[in-house]
């Protein structure tokens, strides 16, 4: 049985652990009934990893998210709400992808990207993949948000900066997106938080460019010596500006989250994580991505329900502080 509305199958008679998986049971973006469209999110997977420094098999993170989520319902117990109720969402299929050049592959996304839903009302949510992928879908998104002088704001959970200018001699690898994208001028890097950040590092080059351009750097170990207050006067200093979220799992603990590729220890809990996501509550969430799922080395599946979850929540951030347009 199937809710009319929200197109959701029942969990209570259509059990979860059966019929076909996309995101959280959501509709499949082609499902949607004219009388529902647009949807305010199409979530979409990008199975890409050709831009990782170390260990590969993110492009099959999708699929591991799709099939965890199995497990995310809709009522959040500490906003009280009904996710569903409030916001349409929609499983909008893998975008195509270029497995063997980081740079076309960038390109063939966005335009994917560009084509889902309603360009006025559909917010776009990339699932990876590596964090090169952010790129494309932090372009659809500035485009389809009125392309902001200067820019989107951007909260930014990693333990990496991602602001590397070349790895390898590649400029478009999972190292580089928000450097690339600050050069692009998609986001205003005097808007940009970046939490849970730690070393070690190969050189303080990246640090200190994200500095310079005005990044605030909340590392993890500033987190736990100073509380949550750099993060509350971004999110006030922000006040209606939108802000798209990038959330790569590698942020938190590898005891809590090991199925990925760079693996960082010493980092937020699954709980932290999710304490510091809801204390978000009220940023207007322009977009979003979830990234570096590794699920070879998610021997229990946790990496990637965790990632449903962590999803879940960004989800729950945009039906407090809908952004209409
Ligand atoms: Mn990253």
């Amino acid at each position: 049985m199937t809710d009319r509305r929200t197109m959701l199958p029942d969990a209570r008679v259509s059990p979860r652990f059966a019929g076909v998986c996309t995101f959280c049971r959501y509709p499949r973006l082609e499902d949607v009934r004219p009388e529902h469209a647009p949807v305010d999110w199409a979530i979409y997977g990008v199975p890409f990893d050709a831009g990782v420094t170390y260990r590969p098999g993110a492009r099959f993170g999708p699929r591991a998210i799709r099939e965890a989520s199995q497990y995310v319902k809709r009522y959040h117990v500490e906003h009280g709400f009904d996710l569903c109720a409030r916001q349409s969402l929609a499983d909008a299929g893998d975008a195509p992808v270029q497995p063997f050049s980081c740079a076309e592959n960038a390109r063939v996304v966005a335009e994917f990207a560009r084509g889902l839903g309603d360009p006025a009302q559909t917010r776009l949510f990339a699932v990876g993949g590596d964090h090169s992928i952010a790129h494309a879908n932090i372009r659809a998104t500035w485009e389809r948000r009125g392309r902001p002088a200067g820019g989107l704001a951007l909260i930014h959970f990693d333990s990496h900066l991602d602001t590397i200018d070349a790895t390898l001699g590649e400029k478009w690898s999972h190292a580089s997106p928000f450097r690339r994208a600050i050069e692009d001028g998609l986001i205003d890097p005097k808007a940009m938080l970046s939490i849970g950040i730690k070393g070690p590092l190969n050189t303080g080059d990246d640090l200190n460019y994200a500095r310079e351009q005005g990044v605030e750097v909340v590392t993890y170990e500033r987190l736990q010596r100073e509380g949550t207050a750099s993060i509350d006067r971004f999110v006030q200093r922000l006040g209606a500006r939108e802000a798209y979220i990038t959330f790569d799992i590698d942020v938190i603990d590898p005891a809590f989250a090991p199925g990925t590729g760079t693996p960082c220890p010493g980092g937020l809990t699954s709980a932290e994580s999710f304490a510091l996501l809801r204390r978000l509550a009220g940023v207007r969430v322009a977009g979003g991505d979830l990234v570096e799922v590794l699920p070879d080395r998610d021997v229990a599946g946790n990496t990637a329900l965790l990632a449903g979850h962590v999803l879940f929540e960004i989800l729950c951030l945009s039906a407090i502080a809908s952004t209409g347009r």
